[in-house]
């Protein structure tokens, strides 16, 4: 029986999903529950970032060798507390952490999952008031319910995921998540404290007119990917053009309108960063996952992010990401013989 009602809340939308699916035991809807609350309490400090002498560095530095704004480490605490303290959650593995961590107390040891996430991605944005993010990535943990969770349960493939999301803290605030049932997005109704179903089954149209690329690296990237973006400026009515290039360096807000918008979004490889500057797992994959859910198409380059084998919670990956007749003619680009 579905809720009548034209606007769902995301609560209301994950209880709904529990009750259509056979033998659901309610854990991952609690958790997506959980990680919507604490969007909520890091939106209401991103609103008020330019008003509250929450800006500038917390002084300390990152595991990525960044600067740490004090938006950074309390969006990370809000999402470890809220699945530290739920009832669905084992461990976690943030980009603010150096390592991962389990959590030991009883009901954690026996939860289900664990969480990849960046709890603010494109921080170094809150000071002029461009969108930021979350990203995470929900697995099935593969060490035995009981013990407390294990590396291996965070170095997963992505296709392992059973759920990924991230929240863009932009003109609305909007929390999308996708499982392999589908991608929904719902928008924070401020009247009510609530993020509202806005966006249901979300798809990736298979072609855009935007492109997405930091054009400062433009002669650091393979020749090849310097062929495609050629091809992009070149583009015309003739051949689905003119493109549009839109890069606001905010992966989540690139990222998303082009998941909305249809578009394809690249951080290659550079000669300085062959790896690129994207994390695997709380990034690049998140992102795969939605996006393919939606009918778009990920890779490095080489092969599907959601194939590579981690091995390292931080290593990054080059990302090529978007709308699939797009990535296509990427791909025959980078398969094209020097
Ligand atoms: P660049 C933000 O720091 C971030 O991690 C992503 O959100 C964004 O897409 C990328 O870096 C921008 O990097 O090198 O183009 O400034």
């Amino acid at each position: 029986m579905n809720i009548s009602r034209k606007v769902l809340t995301l609560d209301e939308y994950t209880i709904q999903q529990v009750r259509q699916i056979p033998n659901a035991t309610g854990e991952l809807s609690a958790l997506l529950r959980d990680i919507g609350l604490a969007a909520k309490r890091v939106n209401v400090e991103v609103n008020k970032a330019g008003l509250v002498d929450i800006l500038g560095d917390a002084g300390s530095v990152n595991v990525q060798g960044e600067d740490v704004k004090k938006l950074d480490v309390f969006a990370n605490d809000q999402f470890t507390g809220v699945l530290r303290h739920g009832i669905s959650c084992a461990g976690i593995a943030s980009e603010e952490l150096d390592d991962y961590v389990a959590f030991e107390d009883s009901v954690s040891r026996n939860s289900k999952y664990v969480v990849c996430f960046d709890p603010l991605d494109g921080s170094g944005n809150i000071d002029v008031n461009v969108s930021i993010g979350t990203i995470f990535g929900v697995y099935r943990r593969v060490s035995s319910k009981g013990s407390i969770a294990a590396k291996e349960d965070f170095l997963q493939k992505g296709t392992q995921q059973v759920a990924a999301g991230y929240v863009v803290y932009g003109s609305s605030t909007m929390l999308v998540y996708a499982t392999r049932r589908g991608a929904n997005g719902f928008t924070l109704d401020q009247s009510i404290g609530e993020f509202t179903l806005s966006h249901p089954d979300i798809k990736c149209p298979p072609k855009g007119k935007i492109y997405s690329v930091n054009h400062g690296n433009f002669f650091q990237y393979d020749k090849k990917v310097q062929r495609y973006i050629d091809i992009c400026q070149k583009k015309d009515k003739s051949n689905g053009g003119p493109y549009t290039q839109r890069y606001i360096g905010s992966m989540v807000a690139d990222v998303h309108r082009n998941l909305i918008k249809g578009g394809i979004f690249m951080y290659p490889g550079t000669v300085d960063k062959p790896k690129g500057k994207l994390r695997l797992l709380y990034e690049c994959n998140p992102f795969a996952f939605i996006v393919s859910v939606a009918g778009g198409k990920a890779t490095n380059g080489i092969q599907r992010i959601l194939d590579i084998q981690p091995t390292e919670l931080h290593q990054r990956s080059p990302l090529f990401i978007g709308s699939k007749d797009m990535m296509e003619e990427l791909e025959g680009e980078l398969d094209k013989k020097e």
